[in-house]
């Protein structure tokens, strides 16, 4: 581990002494100095106290803020602003890097699937998890619900009741806004929901093995809904305040990184999150509508539609939910 990354764990614990970091790390005082100016000229502000080293009271959002406290592998870039950060990890995982979170405060070029656009200004959460999982090409999709789950997860802990829609947003329900203060006129789909995250999964490998994968995240955290396309919402809106988005995001990478290491967690997480099961529904697909009740998801991603007929597999398309399964 790196000096500055081990520096940063140790302060989790309160004020050390530089004599006491040296021994901890290994290294001399000088290096144990110089990765505290680092880390100072980063704005983590480290403060110098009768008993040593201690972090600063309130971490920035900035790359040592959020690796401060982080409970996972990840080495963190962040920048102010970026084009896209699935584009940064994508230029990372070419250069042979992998266990990246890429962040930006703003994207100027953020993408949707389908190369649509991602509205990425500052105040959202904007990140892409690079990672090279041990895994076939074919089951890269378990990641997508992965994040979807753990995004929600965030959301919620942020006090905001989301839910899932398959294959790759997370959304707000009426209800769940209504509880909270709101900003403004709804904007809102068929069924009264409104977006608030979307995930952009990319990967390259062969058939047997996934070389990279990137996971792309994009949360509207402290976003003002009125810069938002309709149907969109953001945290802050529905909670009537700015939330913390370093814990926001600390929670959403690690629960990524904890269920894709149990996999087997990810299917019964996803089905207890998804505001798609049990909804009737309008896929739209590569080969054309399925228009039924969404009954179940399967490894490693698809949607199971019964149509009244049959019961068809969806493997990707846009999903909209008509209305809810007790109307
Ligand atoms: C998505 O695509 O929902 C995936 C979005 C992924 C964004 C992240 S941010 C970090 C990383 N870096 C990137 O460049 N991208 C990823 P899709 O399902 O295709 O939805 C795109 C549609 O959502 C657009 O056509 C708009 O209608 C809508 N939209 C755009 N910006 C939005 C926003 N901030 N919030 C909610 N909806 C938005």
């Amino acid at each position: 581990m790196d000096t500055r990354r081990a520096l940063l764990d140790a302060l989790t614990d309160g004020p050390v002494s530089g004599p006491e970091l040296a021994a901890e790390l290994g290294v001399s005082r000088a290096a144990v100095w110089k990765a505290v100016e680092t880390l100072r000229d980063e704005g983590f502000a480290v403060k110098s106290t009768g008993d040593g080293y201690a972090p600063p009271t309130e971490p920035p959002y900035g790359a040592a803020g959020i690796e401060f406290g982080l409970n996972v592998p990840y080495t963190v870039e962040y920048h102010d602003a970026l084009g896209s950060t699935n584009d940064r990890a994508r230029e990372l995982a070419a250069s042979g890097e992998s266990s990246v979170a890429v962040v930006a405060d703003e994207q100027t070029g953020g993408r949707g699937r389908l190369e649509r656009e991602w509205t990425a200004p500052s105040g959202g959460v904007w990140v892409s998890v690079l990672t090279s999982p041990a895994i076939p090409t074919s089951h890269a999709p378990v990641c997508t619900l992965a994040a979807a789950v753990a995004t929600t997860d965030a959301c919620r802990e942020a006090g905001v009741d989301a839910g899932i829609k398959w294959p790759n947003d997370v959304l707000v329900g009426r209800e769940a806004r209504d509880a909270g203060r709101g900003d403004g006129e709804p904007r809102t789909n068929e069924r009264g929901d409104q977006k608030l995250a979307g995930i952009l999964t990319e990967m390259e490998g062969e058939a047997d093995r996934v070389s990279w994968l990137v996971v792309g995240v994009g949360i509207n955290a402290n976003v003002d809904v009125g810069v938002l396309p309709d149907g969109a919402t953001s945290l802050s809106a529905v909670r009537g305040e700015p939330v913390d988005r370093r814990r926001l995001l600390q929670r959403l990478l690690e629960r990524y990184q904890e269920l894709t290491t149990m996999p087997d967690r990810i299917l019964p997480a996803w089905r207890e999150r998804a505001e798609t099961l049990g909804a009737s529904v309008r896929v739209d697909t590569p080969d054309g509508e399925v228009c039924g009740t969404a009954v179940d998801i399967e490894f490693p991603g698809q949607l199971v539609v019964d149509t009244g007929d049959e019961c068809v597999r969806v493997h990707a398309g846009d999903c909209e939910h008509l209305r809810p399964a007790t109307e």
